[in-house]
C-alpha cells in the first residue's frame, strides 16, 4: 500500500496589516488575538508605531504587525507614518489587506491591493465594517476587486463577531505564512510589547477620546517611572508630551479637570490590563515639535533602525 502519510504542516510568520487609516486594522487584530492588543479610536491616523500580536494553534503561529495607515506626506510625524507603513510591507512574510467598506473611494482601495501586489508576497484580503447598513452591494463590488487583483476575501465585522467566523479566519490566515519548523514566540504570549509600552498606548488612546482636534495628533505619551514594586500598589509616571506652549492648557483643563479625565479612565484599562489597582500620576510637558526631533521619534519607538 502507498504510504500517505506525511508529516502535519506547522507554519509561522509575520502578517502584516495594510490599510487606509480607520480601515479597522487595529480592530481587526483585537479582534484576532482576542485581547486589546492595540489602541482603537475613530479618528484615523491612531496606530503610530508597529504593534505584534500574536495567535498561536497547534496548525501554526501568527505574528500579526499593525502597522499605521497609509499617508503620504513630506513633514513631520506623517513622513515616519509612511515609512513604517512601508516597513511592515518589506519585513512581513505575508499580508492583509484591510478594506473598509465605508470607505468612499474605490481608488484608495484598489491602491492598497496594488501595494500588496507588488510585494510579491502572499496576500488575503479582509473586508471590513460589514455589519454598517446597507452594505451588501459594497461588499460585492469589493470582492469583485479584490479577484480583479488576483486575490481572496473574507468579510467581517471587527464589531459584532462571533467565535467560529474568528477561527475560519485565522485557519485561512495561517495557510498563507511559510512552512516553519517551531513558533516564533512563546505560544503563551499574545503580545510581544511589554506593559510599559501598553500603558503609554492606553493613555494615547485616551488622549484622543477625551480631546479634539488637533491636540491628540501632537501629543507622545512617555513613562517617566513605572515602579512595579511600590506598595499598596504598582505606581506609574507618566508624561504628556505636547509639540506647543498653547497645548499644555488645554490639556490640562479647566481646574485639571481635562487631564484628570484621561487619568480615570487610563487607570481604568490599565487596572484591567494588569489585574490589580494602580497608582497613575500625569504630567503635560512641552516639546516644541517633538515629531521633527529624530532623537524623541527613536525614544518613543515610532522609528525603527531598519539600516
Ligand atoms: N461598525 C464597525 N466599526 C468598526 C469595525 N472595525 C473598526 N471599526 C471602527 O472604525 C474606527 C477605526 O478603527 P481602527 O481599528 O482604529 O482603525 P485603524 O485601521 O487601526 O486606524 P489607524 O490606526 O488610524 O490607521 C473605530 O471607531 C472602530 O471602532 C467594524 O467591523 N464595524
Ligand atoms: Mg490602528
Amino acid at each position: 500500500m502507498e504510504n500517505t502519510t506525511t508529516k502535519p504542516s506547522y507554519k509561522a510568520g509575520f502578517l502584516g496589516l495594510i490599510g487606509q487609516p480607520n480601515a479597522g486594522k487595529s480592530s481587526l487584530l483585537n479582534f484576532l488575538v482576542k485581547e486589546k492588543v492595540s489602541i482603537v479610536t475613530n479618528k484615523p491616523q491612531t496606530t503610530r508605531r508597529r504593534i505584534t500580536g500574536l495567535h498561536s494553534a497547534k496548525t501554526g503561529q501568527i505574528v500579526f504587525i499593525d502597522a499605521p495607515g497609509l499617508v503620504k506626506s513630506t513633514s513631520g510625524l506623517n513622513t515616519f507614518l509612511e515609512k513604517e507603513a512601508h516597513d511592515v510591507i518589506r519585513s512581513s512574510d505575508a499580508l492583509v489587506a484591510v478594506l473598509s467598506v465605508d470607505e468612499d473611494s474605490a481608488e484608495r482601495n484598489e491602491e492598497i491591493l496594488t501595494l500588496v501586489t507588488k510585494s510579491k508576497k502572499p496576500w488575503i484580503a479582509v473586508i471590513t465594517k460589514v455589519d454598517l447598513k446597507d452594505t451588501s452591494h459594497r461588499v460585492m463590488i469589493l470582492k469583485g476587486i479584490v479577484e480583479k487583483f488576483g486575490g481572496k476575501s473574507i468579510a467581517v465585522s471587527n464589531t459584532k463577531f462571533k467565535d467560529d467566523e474568528r477561527s475560519e479566519i485565522l485557519a485561512k490566515l495561517i495557510q498563507i505564512l511559510p512552512d516553519a519548523e517551531r513558533p516564533l514566540y512563546d505560544p503563551e504570549l499574545y503580545t510581544t510589547e511589554n506593559v510599559r509600552g501598553l500603558t503609554e498606548e492606553i493613555i494615547r488612546e485616551k488622549c484622543f477620546e477625551v480631546l479634539n482636534h488637533e491636540i491628540p495628533y501632537q501629543l507622545a505619551v512617555q513613562i517617566r517611572k513605572f515602579d512595579e514594586e511600590a506598595k499598596p500598589c504598582p505606581k506609574i509616571y507618566a508624561d504628556i508630551m505636547v509639540s506647543r506652549d498653547s497645548h499644555k492648557p488645554i490639556v490640562v483643563g479647566k481646574g485639571a479637570s481635562v487631564i484628570k479625565e484621561i487619568g480615570q479612565q487610563s487607570r481604568k484599562e490599565i487596572e484591567a490590563m494588569m489585574g490589580e489597582k494602580v497608582y497613575l500620576e500625569l504630567n503635560v510637558t512641552v516639546k516644541e515639535n517633538w515629531f521633527e526631533n529624530k532623537q524623541t521619534l527613536k525614544e518613543l519607538k515610532y522609528v525603527v533602525d531598519s539600516e
